[in-house]
């Protein structure tokens, strides 16, 4: 059996939450680094959106990162939380708006000079969010408790962007269960592994890295 390929980019947080979920599942892949400004022909053939993270499977491709973790999670895992009725609800809403308007306002508050916007009313918004997270955290040292969910691979990724923007504003705020909640996940395992460093593959001398290691 082939495995399947992840065209992934290290430092993306939906390559990373796809690769989370493979690890939390055990499902191993070939990795192919790739970077954003010279994508692989054989990725943009089977994916011409051109965005991380595509997983190629025999019969399928998978170019979403939340189907790719579906995928995964498919058989479920018993290193991941399993969420209850109202937890699934409180998930994807939150999943949601980290993927629309979290994202949003973190791209025009890291990179004002490109989108020409007003980074403090954008770094005011992300508050915002945060802040209401903040309120809706009532465990440790996951959302949901002792183990990692479904929720935490999927948002923090992007809660990790916000803080690296300014880390010193960041850290200077009151949502102090945001920040536990980050710094575990920073010195996680999962975290960790999920970050390991590939080299770039090279479609012209292609060698086969395997994910994880
Ligand atoms: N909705 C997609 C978004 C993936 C995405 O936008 N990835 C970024 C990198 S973080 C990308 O590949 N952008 C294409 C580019 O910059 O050319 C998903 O969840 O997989």
């Amino acid at each position: 059996m082939t495995l399947p390929v992840l065209y992934s980019f290290r430092r993306c947080p939906y390559a990373m939450r796809a690769r989370m979920a493979l690890i939390l599942t055990s499902h191993t892949c070939e990795l192919r680094e790739i970077l954003l400004t010279d994508k692989p022909d054989s990725m943009l053939k089977i994916s011409p959106k051109g965005t991380v993270p595509v997983l190629q499977l025999e019969d399928r491709i998978i170019d979403e990162s939340m189907d790719v973790i579906k995928w995964a999670l498919r058989s479920g895992s018993e290193k991941m939380h399993i969420l209850s009725e109202d937890e699934e609800a409180m998930s994807d809403s939150l999943i949601q708006l980290f993927d629309s308007k979290f994202k949003y306002h973190l791209d025009r508050y890291k990179y004002s000079s490109r989108y020409q916007s007003i980074k403090e009313e954008h770094q005011e918004k992300c508050l915002e969010i945060l802040n209401n997270l903040e309120q809706k955290i009532f465990n440790q040292p996951w959302i949901f408790g002792k183990l990692v969910s479904l929720l935490d691979i999927s948002i923090l990724p992007f809660i990790r962007q916000c803080k690296i923007a300014n880390p010193e504003w960041f850290k200077s705020q009151k949502f102090n269960r945001v920040i536990s909640l980050l710094e575990h996940f920073e010195s996680s395992e999962l975290f960790n592994k999920a970050m390991e460093e590939f080299e770039l593959w090279d479609p012209k001398k292609p060698k086969v890295l395997i994910f994880p290691s």
